[in-house]
């Protein structure tokens, strides 16, 4: 068995430290740089808008003298248009210059060289429903009712962005899959906007010189996929390279093929965007964001907080506004979109967004870590797959779950162990290898049929099956420079005692600012069922 390992590669080597000095100074930084995450509380965000607009304290300085001086330009500049390339279960490292053998992305790799390449950008949760309404309304899912979960909705008294910006004056649209999958009962049309043809169509539909806001949702590369169309479509089964939480065989390195060609129509399709963007001359004056909602569907992934369910690839383009080529390290949560577009769009996003714009961190000149603050992300699951696991009697329950990453350390609370975590286990024998790659419900439903799944629930003695169904336990804390691909639970390893402890009462704290119900004990997995769903 090959024990090769996906290593995230460094687009840009120059930048890079990974001694032992640059842990201790990122270590110290963590602990001693003031926090500044917004709260629920008006009191509290007022110190977020000072740090993260574009109107933050060292900038009013310098535009105070310039127009003491006279030396500002009278006409204010344009707002910018704003372009949402996001994926349906696309992952990092999985982009040609994140250094991942197989596939080709020249498009994300463009948006790279010409824009902001963020490499710690993971999303709220790691399924497709509650992530999106994270981005929506720019907030915690958790704070969002039936928002917490796939298959939900989003209440109508959650503001969301494209909605704000309409208000502004923003001609606002989407394609393919917006807000979903779930219901937009609460709402006249989907959170995400209204929908269009194609985004070809939205470009002639916009009035002259109104500023857009445009969200394009590929369904790619979410599974099922044709078998044996990544081999077909020229990727090399023994080029790509298996994470070693998954088993190293032909049937696994032909399903990544299988998902490397669906990422790569993806990337496609953001290129033809681009293309239609350059077109219409608006290319320079879009800020252009490219990522995917989740990670990728394979076991031990999607609807996992591993960082394989959450961190993703994200990049940024701004015309001239931002320096081209940099690599930074700030560890950003897609719920912080929407507070940046709408920063960016020059307006003041609502007190109840939690999560904080980046724009600043966007237009500074630096690469690596620009603001000591963005030294960590939460992420966080309640019930993804519907009717996938009962407890007791109770049926159709999530696995919720919280935790947070930083650039050492990852930990995971789990808040009802018992449970099954990949969904439960058929009640009697273990599906064959057809039925498990076919069909979702059968076993472990929280994790999508697919051959490598199937290969899998087919080989229970291999130590993959433990690692992708087994239960897990309430804590799991990974030590990220040992062990990048959290393999390895040290929560009850003494030495890791007091990290432990501080780690925790970090995260809890945070819940508790923002105002979890699932701190207090309010389960958030009751509710719509398979009967209902949309
Ligand atoms: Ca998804």
């Amino acid at each position: 068995m090959r024990k090769a390992v996906v290593t995230p590669a460094n687009p840009n080597p120059d930048r890079e430290d990974h001694s032992p000095r640059f842990f201790r100074l990122a270590a110290f930084a963590a602990h001693r740089a003031p926090r500044r995450r917004a709260t629920g509380t008006i009191g509290q965000t007022q110190g977020r808008r000072q740090d993260s607009g574009p109107m933050n304290a060292s900038r009013v300085v310098p535009l105070l003298a310039a127009l003491a001086c006279g030396h500002l330009a009278a006409a204010p500049a344009p707002k910018p248009n704003i372009l949402f390339l996001l994926a349906d279960d696309w992952a990092w490292p999985f982009a040609s210059c994140l250094g991942a053998p197989g596939i080709q992305t020249p498009t994300f790799d463009r948006l790279a060289r010409e824009g902001v390449l963020f490499r710690n950008a993971h999303v709220a949760a790691p399924s497709c429903s509650p992530s999106r309404a994270a981005m929506l309304t720019g907030q915690w899912h958790w704070r969002l009712e039936q928002g917490a979960n796939l298959h939900g909705f989003i209440p109508a008294k959650f503001a969301v962005y494209p909605d704000l910006l309409e208000q502004a004056g923003y001609f606002v649209g989407l394609t393919g899959k917006g807000y979903g999958p779930g219901s937009n009962k609460d709402r006249p049309r989907n959170a995400a906007g209204p929908d269009f043809k194609n985004f070809d169509a939205f470009l002639a539909a916009r009035p002259k010189n109104q500023p857009f806001c445009f969200w394009f949702g590929s369904h790619f590369p979410h599974r099922p996929y044709v078998t044996g169309s990544g081999v077909k479509g020229g990727i090399d089964p023994a080029k790509v390279v298996v994470p070693p939480y998954l088993p190293d065989n032909d049937t696994v390195r032909r399903d990544i093929c299988d998902y490397f060609l669906a990422a790569q129509t993806f990337d496609q399709q953001a290129g033809e965007a681009i293309a239609a963007l350059e077109k219409s001359g608006e290319l320079d004056n879009t800020l252009i964001v490219m990522t995917g909602d989740n990670g990728w569907p394979f076991p031990r992934s999607k609807a996992t907080c591993y960082n394989t369910g959450t961190r993703q690839p994200f990049v940024v383009r701004w015309g001239a506004r931002v320096k081209p080529g940099r690599v930074v390290d700030d560890f950003v949560s897609l719920a912080d979109l929407a507070p940046t577009f709408l920063t960016a769009a020059g307006l003041t996003p609502p007190p109840t967004m939690t999560a904080r714009s980046f724009l600043a961190v966007l237009l500074a000149e630096a690469s690596g870590q620009v603001d000591p603050a963005r030294d960590h992300v939460l992420t966080g699951m309640e019930r993804h797959y519907v009717n996938g696991r009962a407890d007791g009697d109770q049926r159709n329950v999530g696995y919720p779950m919280r935790s947070i990453v930083t650039r050492d350390f990852h930990f995971i609370r789990n808040f009802h162990p018992n449970r099954w975590p990949a969904g439960d286990p058929p009640a009697g024998p273990l599906p064959g290898f057809d039925k498990a790659a076919n069909n979702t419900g059968a076993a472990f439903a929280d994790v999508d049929a697919g051959p490598a799944k199937a290969w899998i629930v087919t080989h229970p003695d291999d130590s993959a099956f433990e690692r992708a169904f087994g239960k897990r336990p309430a804590r799991e804390l990974f030590d990220l420079r040992k062990d990048p691909f959290e393999l390895h639970n040290v929560a009850d390893d003494p030495a890791y005692a007091d990290t432990l402890k501080d780690i925790d009462a970090r995260l809890m704290a945070e819940l508790k600012t923002t105002e979890d119900p699932r701190v207090a004990g309010v389960e958030l997995d009751r509710g719509r069922s398979a009967q209902d769903s949309p």
